[in-house]
């Protein structure tokens, strides 16, 4: 297990590097962060949120039997975002980085990504509702941002709440 860094530490906001050794331990970071990601009951983790400022986040997402299959992991590594259409869609976000937020955010309806596999290989895939939601806000996490910056004015004065909230439990 790694530990996952949270909001406010400041490496959140640092914009992580290029991978360019696909090695053995690429490989172990990979398979730490899956197992990070699934005792944290995460469905998307990027490196950056266990401390390494490497350009990978891992998605997860349930099956139709709201099933979470390792067979349906996918690893991103030196992704490029680009979007197909204008259209955008509103989905309630959450952080491992936020522990316990929650709030709508707009993202693009549908996205390409290009990406390199666990061995270096060139991916690409189109991606719509849940997946590309998914994708667009762990790509922001290898910019150095969260969904937290993308709130409405109403997430913002629920966030600042919930942050005060959230210190004054763990006094
Ligand atoms: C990113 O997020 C994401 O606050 C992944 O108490 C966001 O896995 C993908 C989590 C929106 C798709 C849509 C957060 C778990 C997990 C919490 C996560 C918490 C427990 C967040
Ligand atoms: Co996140």
């Amino acid at each position: 297990m790694l530990e996952i860094i949270t909001y406010p530490n400041k490496l959140l906001f640092t914009r992580s590097q290029e991978v360019e050794k696909f090695d053995e331990n690429l490989h172990k970071l990979l398979d730490d962060m899956y197992e990070t990601m699934i005792s944290s009951n995460g469905i998307g983790l990027a490196a950056i949120q266990v401390a390494k400022p490497l350009r990978i986040f891992l998605i997860n997402l349930l099956n139709d039997k709201e099933e979470q299959n390792k067979e349906d992991l996918i690893e991103f590594i030196n992704p490029v975002i680009t979007p197909i259409g204008e259209g955008t869609q509103v989905y309630e976000e959450g952080c491992l980085s936020v522990p316990g937020f929650f709030e709508e955010v707009t993202r693009y309806d549908r996205i390409k990504v290009d990406y390199c596999d666990r061995f270096g290989n060139a991916k690409s895939l189109e991606a719509d509702g849940l997946l590309a939601v998914a994708i667009q806000h762990e790509n922001d996490h290898l910019n150095g941002h969260l969904f937290i910056e993308k709130l409405s004015f109403n997430g913002r004065k629920k966030l600042e709440k919930h942050l005060k909230n959230s210190k004054k439990s763990k006094k």
